[in-house]
């Protein structure tokens, strides 16, 4: 069955060429290695997490030694996924060697898990990565494209460009890893070569409704408490354009719930009519002197440019901070930062010229993107 890959039709090579060296030069690096650990950025998401099961199991098979590793209680939902048995739990690191880092999904040193930090700054690093923010500087080789829809995306590429087969374990990773950063195909990040992909997967038995009714359709108790006072807490201005919640560390601590079961609380806030930027505070345990803030914008809002502002990153329409005050104070950062940004003159600045899309040619790269840090 793992024989079914698709043929790489000549159309998608062109649109790679310029590609090529970056593949080839991760190659060289990979295939070199004796133990590889991969890992994405905290608190991983479908993209990260897939994209790390996926090329631990592909480089296993092409006979390199790859470990990933997660935040194996902080895997919520996606930890259905097959392959998370495999992973290494970030705490049980410190007593691993290893000899080459690959990060997925992860454009900036601080934005990988503290426990993986280490290895990553004094190993050689490999990046596989979509991030705008993303630079790969601190990177030996990177694959970076800005217009891929997920890490998964450019990892499947490179798997079709290795010849590598695939098997239903990577098909579901990488399967997952695209579903959940398209918002299930829906954002303007799907691109034909992101159909190619899911496309291919799905020849290798995919499970996709229940994969559907694990992520999208149900939820456990904790979160579903969770979204009821998140929802208390919707607070709109602007006659809509603006819309925030929050949940603090004791909402989470009522319910015994975490991050995992508030992913999609930021869809409150953008279901408001006319939203255009929409705010999701949340306090994690132990660090109530900070505040993160998810960030989701529609129109021509740069989500980048408020979350950079507390030197958090991410994409265009989706970004996130972590801002260095407690809750009530952070919320006023961030409101007179919007408020700034509404003011226009970012607005004008900060307008990024869309992507030009040939029919056939959805992969033409994105020179530079450079801006300091990412996340998700
Ligand atoms: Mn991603």
């Amino acid at each position: 069955m793992a024989s079914a890959q698709v043929p790489f039709d000549a159309v998608h090579l062109l649109t790679m060429a310029e590609d090529i060296e970056n593949y080839k030069a991760v190659w060289s690096l990979l295939k070199g290695a004796k133990r590889v650990l991969i890992s994405g950025h905290l608190s991983p998401d479908g993209d990260s997490l897939g994209s790390m099961i996926a090329m631990a199991r592909m480089l296993n098979d092409a006979g390199i030694q790859a470990f990933a590793t997660a935040d194996v209680n902080a895997l919520g939902k996606l930890g259905f996924l097959r392959g998370v048995d495999g992973l290494i739990p970030v705490r049980k690191l410190k007593r691993q060697r290893f000899d080459l880092f690959l990060a997925v999904d992860c454009g900036a040193l601080d934005r990988l898990p503290p426990e993986a930090r280490p290895f990553a700054e004094k190993l050689p690093l490999v990046c596989i990565d979509h991030h705008v923010t993303s630079t790969g500087e601190f990177a030996k080789a990177s694959i970076i494209d800005p217009t891929a829809s997920s890490a998964a995306e450019i990892v499947w590429r490179f798997a079709k460009w290795m010849g590598w087969k695939l098997d239903p374990v990577i098909a579901e990773a990488l399967w997952v890893a695209i579903v959940t950063d398209t918002g299930r195909f829906a954002y303007d990040s799907a691109k034909p070569g992101t159909m190619r992909a899911a496309g291919d997967l799905l020849k290798y038995g995919v499970r996709t409704a229940l994969i559907n009714d694990i992520i999208y359709g149900t939820f456990p108790k904790r979160a579903i408490a969770l979204k009821r006072t998140a929802w208390r807490s919707l607070h709109i201005w602007k006659n809509g354009k603006v819309a925030e919640v929050s949940l603090t560390r004791d909402d989470f601590r009522a319910v015994r719930g975490t991050k995992a079961d508030a992913e999609d609380i930021i869809e409150i806030p953008r279901s408001v009519v006319r939203n255009e930027i929409a705010l999701f505070f949340y306090q994690i345990p132990d660090r109530t002197k900070e505040t993160r803030c998810s960030i989701r914008t529609r129109g021509d809002w740069d989500a980048t440019v408020l979350a950079a502002k507390f030197g958090g990153g991410g994409h265009r329409k989706a970004a996130g901070c972590t801002i260095k005050a407690p809750m009530g104070v952070a919320k006023r950062q961030m409101r007179a930062a919007v408020k700034d940004l509404l003011k226009s003159v970012l607005r004008k600045t900060a307008r990024i010229q869309p992507i030009k899309v040939a029919v056939e040619a959805p992969e033409a790269k994105q020179p530079d993107a450079k801006q300091p840090e990412a996340k998700k």
